[in-house]
């Protein structure tokens, strides 16, 4: 467990514990303990070992130690587990609606003995919700509007949240006697950007006798953090787990392996043109194996290569497999040299104890130089971001001494020194001319008043552009995934101005954001505007996110060639200085 999932445990019990009605001093030692291990800049668990500096962590006693010492050890803590069992895991989810809290939910609980975001929904329909104490009819409306936003949101997870689950799942599946391969499949296969079930397909001898597979899928309905089984087949499992993902486990024999992966990585358009394909060729193509469709004997299904291949195609790397002109270009052997991790050469947005971030330059820089980075660019807050700590001229100017010292200081990695500018309401910039000018590297950035006309956007947009020292735009619509909306502009205007002059688009590979988006990204490539992937970390572990961006990049067709960062260090300076090929 990370910091991040162990905080997270944390205030759900601080929850469970007020729904409980606990002492409120209980209460909050769980919530200040989960905001300090949030907060902190080493990761628990390669300290717990030494409980004395565990104990050093303001807010950390003895009995949240041993709190800490149960979940790293066993993944779960018993003061949530017996909570949730008196008051029913659905609880959790209940407290994901916004407005809705633990005293809330208590009273509910009290009047109705209700946990669920089904029951609920159902009393508040009956108008049961505005007779309770100190609730009112208009409670009673935002909380059903509150319900209608949550089940917008809740079927789909992001896709780091995805990919833990599936790592978690697949670390439990590796402990089964008799399999051998284990693969997530679906769209965090393909690299979506949200995902909405898990797909994980399992082989191996365990998976091939009628025997094996009944003791097989009875471990798998024992994975302890199922919440409900929804199905169990003879090949198949499908159960959701604590945070409401579902995830679909199939038994698959390994001569059919490669066919499964191909049929349920999908995407269901991609599977479609595929099997027409395959039809027209004289074969049948599905989920056990490609076949002849006269004589229905396999030619190919124990590797999706061979499936390709028979097809008469290049391999389709999973993220273009949408249906977006891959098969024709895989049938043309033009399918592009997608960029990949190895191709990055520095992470050029990142933040510092300086302003928002939890990392001093020396630390990110010691973690970057860890990823083989051959440069980074520390690019603090402006002032404009007053709640982030941000920068005026003055402290620009000494944050910019500080950087060019560090960087004299530490072998073996070039740090830049850049800035997160704020771009104003009016399209200006946070900082003098004369300040930017001494970056190696400006991003431009909106992060207020976003609910602009789309045509005044535009134009805030077009202006910055325009401002010389401007490298690149960071997060460029400014959408938070599952919670706020893009801000509106034209993004073709924007495209054709950036690449007029040679100012970047960034891919923030914040999972969250994934700003540019795929299909953003495609268009700006288009355009000819180069991108430049960042992770935009305000942590040393946030560096590793730059593989979401990847990902996205990878769905959007992106080569090496697309991609600044990818450019050795002079050459990236430069190219932040509007002046790339
Ligand atoms: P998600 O879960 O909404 O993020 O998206 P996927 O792509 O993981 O979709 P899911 O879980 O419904 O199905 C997994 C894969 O199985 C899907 O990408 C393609 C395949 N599949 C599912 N239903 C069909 C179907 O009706 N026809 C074909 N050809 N393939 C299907
Ligand atoms: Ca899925
Ligand atoms: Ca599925
Ligand atoms: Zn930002």
């Amino acid at each position: 467990m990370d910091n991040k999932a162990i905080a997270n445990v944390l205030y759900e019990t601080a929850d469970l514990l007020e729904i409980d009605g606990q002492d409120s001093f209980r209460v909050r030692s769980y919530r200040n303990a989960a905001q300090a291990i949030e907060n902190l800049p080493e990761q628990i668990k390669d300290i717990i070992g030494e409980p004395k500096r565990v104990l050093a962590i303001p807010g950390i006693g003895k009995g949240m130690l041993a709190n800490l010492q149960e979940m790293l050890s066993s993944g779960t803590l018993t003061v949530q587990a017996e909570l949730l069992q008196k008051y029913h895991p659905s609880m959790l989810q209940l407290l994901k609606i916004q407005g809705l809290g633990p005293k809330t939910i208590a009273l509910i609980w009290s009047a109705y003995k209700v946990s669920d975001v089904d029951g609920v929904e159902k009393l508040a329909r009956e108008g049961k919700i505005q007779i309770l104490p100190r609730m009112g009819e208009k409670h009673e409306q935002k909380l059903l509007r509150a319900i209608a936003d949550y089940r917008r949101i809740s079927g789909r997870f992001l896709i780091d949240v995805a990919e833990t689950e599936a790592e978690k799942l697949t670390a439990y599946l590796s402990r089964m006697p008799g399999i051998e391969r284990i693969t997530p499949a679906g769209s965090l296969r393909r690299g979506r950007e949200t995902v909405g079930d898990l797909d994980i397909l399992i082989t191996g001898p365990a998976c091939c006798g009628a025997a094996g597979r009944a003791e097989a899928v009875q471990y798998i309905a024992k994975y302890p953090p199922l919440m409900s089984l929804i199905a169990q087949g003879d090949n198949k499992v499908s159960f959701q787990v604590r945070n409401g993902m579902q995830v679909d486990v199939r038994l698959l024999p390994p001569e059919s392996f490669g066919a499964a992966m191909q049929y349920f990585t999908g995407s269901k358009a991609h599977n479609v043109a595929l099997r027409q394909r395959a039809l027209k060729m004289g074969y049948t193509l599905n989920e056990y194996s490609l076949a002849d469709l006269k004589t229905e004997k396999p030619v190919a299904g124990k590797t999706e290569e061979e499936i390709y291949a028979r097809l008469k195609l290049d391999y389709i790397p999973p993220e273009l497999r949408e249906n977006l002109g891959e098969i024709d270009a895989a049938e043309k052997h033009v399918l592009p040299e997608l960029i990949s991790l190895k191709d990055l050469q520095g992470d050029v947005h990142m933040h510092t104890v300086e302003t928002d971030g939890k990392n001093t330059i020396e630390e990110m820089a010691e973690v970057a130089k860890a990823r083989g980075y051959k440069y980074m660019a520390i690019t603090d807050h402006s002032k404009n971001l007053a709640f982030a700590n941000g920068l005026d001229d003055t402290r620009a100017v000494e944050h910019i001494k500080r950087i060019r010292a560090v960087d004299d200081k530490v072998d073996g990695i070039k740090i830049f020194a850049g800035i997160e500018v704020d771009i104003l309401a009016d399209g200006e910039l946070d900082l003098s001319d004369d300040v930017l000018g001494q970056m190696d590297i400006v991003i431009a950035s909106v992060h207020s008043v976003f609910n602009q006309e789309p045509e005044k956007m535009t134009e805030r947009l077009l202006k910055t552009i325009e401002n010389p020292n401007v490298s690149l735009v960071g997060h460029p619509t400014g959408r938070i995934q599952l919670r706020r909306d893009a801000y509106k502009f034209d993004m073709d205007a924007v495209l054709t101005a950036a690449a007029k002059r040679k100012v970047a688009m960034e891919l923030n590979s914040y999972p969250d954001r994934l700003d540019l988006n795929d299909v953003h990204l495609r268009q700006a490539k288009q355009r000819g505007v180069k991108i430049v992937i960042n992770t935009d970390a305000h942590h040393t572990s946030h560096l590793d996110k730059i593989t979401y961006g990847v990902l996205q990049a990878r769905r959007a067709w992106l080569t090496k060639a697309d991609v600044l960062n990818t450019l050795p260090p002079q050459k990236f300076v430069r190219a932040m200085k509007h002046e790339w090929n």
